[in-house]
């Protein structure tokens, strides 16, 4: 195919393709690693693959108004696109413009007309899928994607349950055939990259039998409720490292040694997003450990959840959470309360937290049998979180107990197999958790802790939750 056969030559000619060992940014190792930025200085190659993608719409017979690229590398693809034909064009911004407007997408928009969008590389669409929820937001249709090189890794199939087609130039297997054919690609190599690309298809949602009835919905993805205005800045890293490394898992890291705690925290720091501490059950805490942990989660990227369960006066839980044998506040960027004392509780603990930048989680509800945090109690956890707000970012619940984005919501009581332990503990699965009780993020111990391969059996985990989580945005099934 003429049109693969420039690709290949495109993304040699720019060096966007390369092959060896590659640690993407979801931290997983691959052996190809593509990157196109650098093709804008190759005017030429620009130019070309500008026509191409143009090419892939005129042959596919869209019909649109105006042409989008996702920020940043279609970008200048779509600047040509437009300006050389004359279409309209609109720039999505990664960040709203200041803190405090909302704005973004920059450009005339006209609510009701057609949007189509541009970009150079798919993998699992979700880009594409940001990109499509904020020009919907602004009441642009979105039903068409042109892309340059589809990984085939799913995301033609998660963008078509979102009511995205997607048109691709070339794919990946089409490119490794022509430059095999070449001789610049060895054929073991190509085979490598064939079996990684069958190894990590991101699944598609709708499996078997007919797909659900779907409507509009106004699901943010996290990368767009990190810029949301009044968003606490713990809670915007969170939902920003989320994103970048495409986990929403939580590992409960319920250990009794420290070097079983650490041994954890560098094993599983990439395939989390928080590692959450009962830090007076190690059997030999010493501060070195904590100041280690911390290493571990800067390189890492995680954040680290002490899960204390403040419980007391506001006097008290501020010396419990600033002093010590633990001294929690100096390491711990996330604490939870309970919030059966009352607001004191919040306000005590937020005198030490606010001027280190920490953030709370009230508990709304738990995962125990019989638990009391139920109806009245949980709407008043969801009141003194709004009127705490500047320190409190989410709750410990079951489900989704506020719909106001800015609030993060953690769920414990997880495991692959549904069921429970023999001391009330109960647990749902990571798809009830995520797309069906619209829960943020699991938390997960035993279902971790106890199987040999705890990476392996985390992986899962993340897995199943960022598949739940990738369900929901911008479609849900009609109730
Ligand atoms: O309601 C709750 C709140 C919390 S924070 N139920 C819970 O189980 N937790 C904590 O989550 C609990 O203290 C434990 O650390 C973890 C669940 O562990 P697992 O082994 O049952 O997954």
């Amino acid at each position: 195919m003429a049109a693969a056969g420039i690709v290949a030559a495109s993304l040699s000619g720019a060096g966007a393709l390369r092959f060896g060992h590659f640690v993407l940014k979801s931290g997983r190792a691959s052996p190809v690693y593509i990157d196109l930025r650098g093709l804008v200085s190759h005017p030429r190659l620009l130019r070309q693959v500008a026509d191409l993608l143009f090419q892939a719409a005129k042959d596919a017979g869209l019909v649109y108004d105006c042409v989008c690229g996702v920020p940043y590398t279609a970008l200048p693809l779509a600047t040509i696109i437009c300006s050389e034909n004359q279409v309209p064009m609109l720039i999505r911004r990664k960040e709203a413009k200041d803190y405090g407007t909302k704005k973004m997408v920059e450009g005339t928009i006209n609510p009701g007309e057609t949007c189509l969008i541009i970009e150079d590389v798919v993998t699992s669409g979700s880009s594409v899928l940001e990109t499509a929820e904020v020009l919907r937001k602004e009441g642009l249709r979105v039903t068409d994607a042109i892309v340059l090189l589809d990984r085939e890794q799913g995301g033609k199939a998660r963008l078509e349950e979102h009511g995205i087609r997607l048109h691709s130039v070339s794919t990946l297997s089409g490119v490794l055939e022509i430059l095999q054919q070449q001789g610049e690609v060895a054929a073991e190599m190509v085979e490598k990259v064939k079996e990684f690309i069958q190894g990590n298809m991101f699944e598609s949602v709708a499996q078997n039998g007919p797909a659900p009835v779907k409507r509009l919905c106004k699901e943010l993805s996290f990368s767009a409720r990190a810029q949301l205005p009044g968003v606490h800045p713990t809670a915007a890293r969170i939902l920003m490292l989320m994103e970048k490394k495409q986990t929403n898992l939580c590992l409960s890291a319920d250990v009794t040694s420290s070097k079983e705690l650490l041994q954890l925290a560098a094993i599983l720091g990439p395939s989390i997003c928080i590692l959450k501490t009962h830090i007076d059950i190690l059997n030999d805490f010493t501060p070195e450990v904590v100041k280690e942990l911390r290493t571990l989660a800067d390189q890492h990227e995680f954040l680290i959840f002490e899960d204390r369960k403040f419980a007391d006066i506001g006097n008290t839980v501020k010396h419990q959470y600033e002093g010590g044998v633990f001294k929690i506040a100096s390491w711990a960027d996330i604490i939870n309360a309970h919030v059966v004392p009352g607001s004191g509780v919040v306000k005590g603990l937020k005198e030490v937290g606010l001027p280190l930048q920490r953030g709370c989680l009230l508990i709304a509800e738990m995962s125990s049998q019989g638990s009391l945090a139920t109806g009245e109690y949980t709407k008043a956890a969801v009141q003194m979180a709004e009127d705490n707000s500047d320190f409190v970012f989410g709750f410990i619940s079951g489900s989704r107990v506020s719909n106001k984005p800015e609030f993060l919501h953690l769920t414990p009581g997880v495991q692959l197999q549904t069921g429970g332990d023999n001391l009330g503990q109960k647990y749902l699965s990571p798809k009830e958790v995520i797309s069906e009780k619209g829960s943020d993020i699991i938390i997960v111990g035993r279902g971790i802790l106890s199987v040999p391969d705890r990476l392996q059996e985390a992986e899962k985990y993340r897995m199943a939750a960022w598949e739940s989580y990738l369900s929901r945005l911008g479609v849900c099934a009609e109730d």
